[in-house]
């Protein structure tokens, strides 16, 4: 039943991409936030009007997203906190204040779950948090405000009374993720065509994302697992699958990208979808991510089978010494068995690394280099190491005080934090001359030129990022 009451849903901008560089946006991943198709549908459920905004996918600056705001008149916005997008977001409600729109502002997301206090401390502009998974207590919290009742019924959120914060009582964890409304794809701006993953990440498109499962019970030190927790909850088999078919016949989508933590917490659940999607004979492929000491050959041969297409591991760094400080609770022998496995299965793998972490040396960077070499990996992802609040981590570099002031640059592509014995321009020199020695191989160069003529989409990207370039050297 509806309500007369609208709320828009906003993932802000958030600094990614350097002045002068936007024909970078060609090639870069342009996902849409997965966690407000699921907040839209719950939402919208209750009888409330729903419109999301993706700020970075339709290129908003804050200035935009507020026009668009005021013209809108919602009764109620809510804005999904990343820690890189924190200042813009706080930036966007205050001149929602200023310009007087009657609404109530409210924030959540992977920020928000581990740092809620101290943002709404610093931030007077944000009205409400909610902590953790939002589809059951967002549409508690809007009727709560409509119909004027006590707040401090509301399980999971932070609120604001007589100038204190008042945190009530943490909401009870989603146990069944069958039950779960779909995501909302069909509020998504010009969803499927806007939407994809980096370049030469998926093999076709339209893509889409999806979790089969989350939580994860892991304490990786630079993880921020705040949001899921440490217990995992997964859908069905069934229901996986009946939400990549529709995702095909509704949307025409045929590469699917599952974003959960552990994809193969259980190998059960995974051969299980498995044998669905072949006996079904679901022409689609789909990439995930696994944790090194979770695969083994069979269950690849049976992924593979079932168009799997590429999987990304951690795998952090070629040095053991690194990986247990970083209490990863692997060693650099499984993650070279399990990309040797899976590149045997015929599965693209990625690996995914840090540069920087605490303990990084001049050795452990040779060892990363060297390591990167030797295995059969396809792709290299190599982020900055970035001390996320919520990660274990952060507490330990920065006690218990936080560094708000570094919030807007952690994108993963910023030395927010230097380890002992470097600078900030030398880990910077290490960082190209990891990537360049990785990419410069003749079999990985040998790949992506092949990938560029065999699939017109990259081929496509690559010239307007070409273009891009071009104009902005020229207008330089
Ligand atoms: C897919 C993904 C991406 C995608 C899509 C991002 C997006 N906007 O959703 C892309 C590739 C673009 C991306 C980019 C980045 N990501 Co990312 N990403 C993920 C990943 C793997 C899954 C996210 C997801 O879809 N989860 C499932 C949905 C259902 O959950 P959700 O979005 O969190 O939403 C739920 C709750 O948070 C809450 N909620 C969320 N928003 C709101 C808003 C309101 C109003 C309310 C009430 C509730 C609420 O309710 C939702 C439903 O329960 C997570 C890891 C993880 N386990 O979540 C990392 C993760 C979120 N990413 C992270 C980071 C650091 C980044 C980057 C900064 C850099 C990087 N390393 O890539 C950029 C910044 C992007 C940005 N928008 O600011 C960190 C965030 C840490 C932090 N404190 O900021 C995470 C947690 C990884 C980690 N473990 O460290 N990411
Ligand atoms: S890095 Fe992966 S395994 Fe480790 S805590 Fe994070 S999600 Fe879990």
């Amino acid at each position: 039943m509806s309500k007369n009451k609208k709320i828009i849903l906003i993932n802000p901008p958030y600094e990614r991409i350097a002045k002068g560089y936007n024909f970078v946006r060609h090639i870069t991943n342009r996902s849409p936030s997965l966690g407000l198709l699921y907040l839209a549908a719950a939402v919208r459920n209750h009888g409330y009007e729903v419109t999301l905004i993706e700020s970075d996918i339709e290129n908003l600056s804050v200035k935009q997203v507020v026009k668009r705001l005021c013209e809108q008149h919602p009764d109620f916005i809510g804005i999904s906190l990343f820690t890189v997008s924190v200042w813009q977001s706080a930036l966007i409600a205050k001149l929602i204040k200023q310009a007087l729109l009657q609404c109530t502002i409210i924030v959540g997301g992977p920020h928000i779950s581990s740092m809620g206090m101290e943002t709404l401390e610093r931030f007077k502009e944000f009205d409400v948090a909610v902590i953790h998974e939002g589809e059951e207590v967002l549409p508690k919290l809007l009727d709560t405000l409509v119909n004027k009742q006590n707040l401090g019924d509301v399980l999971g959120i932070i609120y604001r009374e007589n100038g204190e914060l008042i945190k009530t009582q943490a909401a009870p964890t989603i146990s069944d993720l069958d039950k779960l409304p779909t995501p909302a794809w069909d509020l998504l701006p010009n969803f499927p065509e806007a939407y994809l993953p980096a370049i030469y990440d998926y093999p076709q498109a339209p893509v889409a994302t999806l979790v089969a499962s989350r939580g994860c019970p892991f304490l990786c030190k630079f993880c921020d697992t705040s949001t899921f927790g440490a217990q995992v909850r997964a859908y069905s088999p069934e229901k996986v699958y009946k939400m990549m078919e529709n995702l095909q016949t509704e949307y025409g989508i045929r590469h699917i990208q599952f974003v959960d933590d552990l994809f193969l917490a259980s190998r059960i659940r995974t051969l299980a979808l498995c044998d669905l999607i072949i006996k079904n004979k679901l022409k689609m492929t789909w990439s995930c991510a696994a944790r090194v000491d979770t695969v083994k050959p069979d269950v690849l041969a049976r992924m593979k089978e079932a168009g799997c297409w590429e999987i990304s591991f951690g795998l952090e760094t070629g040095s053991d010494e690194l990986l247990q400080k970083m209490e990863k609770s692997a060693r650099v022998e499984i993650s070279e068995r399990a990309v040797n496995w899976t590149a045997a299965a015929g599965i693209r793998c990625k690996g995914l690394f840090m540069l920087g972490y605490p303990g990084e040396t001049d050795e452990t960077i040779a060892q990363t280099k060297a390591f990167t070499k030797r295995i059969p990996m396809t792709t290299m992802n190599l982020t900055k190491f970035t001390p996320y609040p919520g990660s274990p981590i952060y507490r330990e570099i920065y006690g218990t005080n936080i560094c708000e002031d570094h919030w807007e640059k952690m994108n993963g592509m910023n030395f927010v934090w230097v380890a002992d014995g470097f600078t900030k321009e030398s880990l910077d020199r290490e960082y190209q001359a990891i990537l360049i020695s990785f990419y410069k191989q003749h079999r990985i160069a040998h790949k992506y030129i092949a990938m560029t003529f065999q699939h017109p989409a990259h081929f496509k990207r690559l010239v307007h990022f070409f273009l891009g370039y071009c104009k902005a050297k020229m207008s330089d």
